[in-house]
């Protein structure tokens, strides 16, 4: 699969210098888990969501340098559209199939949907360091192959049901009595020649993630021109959200104040609040 990207000869008035250029084609495959060969009359409903054919985990990062101007040139090959988002800058359309934006039609976005066989070229000062999701945003496209034609199975006591099919169908795995997040820690076995539903890993565990997902990292010590990949981002101490412990419930009696006939207010409220302020 190839990009066709034209350079300007000269200076083009709309067309800005950038430090960084990305350049992703949006592709979709319907294959059945083991089976070697795509379904080519698939219409719409496909199950491997790909940039440049590759899936994440198997998509590289974006990597910039702190403050580099960046270009992403995006080509959608697929059946549907793909609103796709990204964290922690925002970008301008700057390019079309019909060629550059004149820049009194540009705004600041972080999403942009690209239609079947669409074009769309995107701008931005990388100005924020960090690891920043890079994504398509309908969630079914950060994922890989699965079925949908399943029941909902949230709130179902599955207790001894798993053991009973499994006499019938080795290898069954109970998904979904708590949503699908569970399904991102699993190490489910799997046919030859398919991708786990979303298996990436972040500097936290997994993250919930496959198709068409990765990370622009942007890096303040990122060399002028180097592509490598810097590994996860060092967040500086007291910047990485945690879950407050210590969390007890404790009667608390509401203030007194004297009743129309004279006896107090006697309501007890429970309130929740922090035992310890260890480790704020
Ligand atoms: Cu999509």
């Amino acid at each position: 699969m190839g990009f066709w990207v034209t350079h300007p000869k000269g200076k083009h008035p709309l067309i800005e210098t950038v430090d960084r250029d990305f350049c992703f084609l949006l592709n979709a495959y319907d294959i059945d888990p083991g089976s070697a060969t795509p379904s080519v009359n698939t219409m719409l409903d496909f199950n491997l969501w790909t940039w440049n054919s590759r899936a994440f985990p198997g998509i590289d990062s974006l990597n910039v340098r702190l403050n580099d101007r960046v270009r992403i040139r995006i080509g959608n090959l697929t059946m549907t559209n793909h609103p796709i988002h990204l964290h922690g800058v925002e970008f301008e359309v700057t390019g079309t199939d019909g060629g550059p934006t004149p820049k009194g039609s540009r705004w600041p976005e972080v999403t942009t949907d690209i239609a079947v066989g669409q074009m769309r070229q995107v701008e931005f000062l990388a100005d924020e360091e960090g690891d920043w999701a890079f994504h398509c945003h309908k969630s079914h496209h950060t994922m890989n192959a699965m079925g949908h034609g399943v029941p909902t199975m949230i709130g179902v006591d599955h207790t001894g049901l798993a053991g009973k099919i499994s006499k019938l169908v080795p290898d069954y795995m109970v998904m979904g009595e708590r949503g699908m997040a569970d399904m991102a820690e699993m190490a489910m076995p799997l046919p030859d020649n398919t991708l786990p539903m979303m298996t990436g890993q972040g500097p936290f565990g997994p993250i919930e993630m496959g198709g068409m997902f990765t990370v622009m990292k942007v890096r303040r010590e990122q060399k002028r021109g180097d592509y490598s990949d810097p590994g996860w981002f060092r967040h500086p101490p007291g910047t990485v959200a945690r879950e407050v412990g210590g969390m007890v419930a404790e009667p608390v009696r509401a203030p007194q104040a004297a009743s129309p006939q004279g006896t107090p207010n006697d309501v007890e409220v429970t309130v929740r609040k922090p035992a310890g302020h260890a480790g704020h």
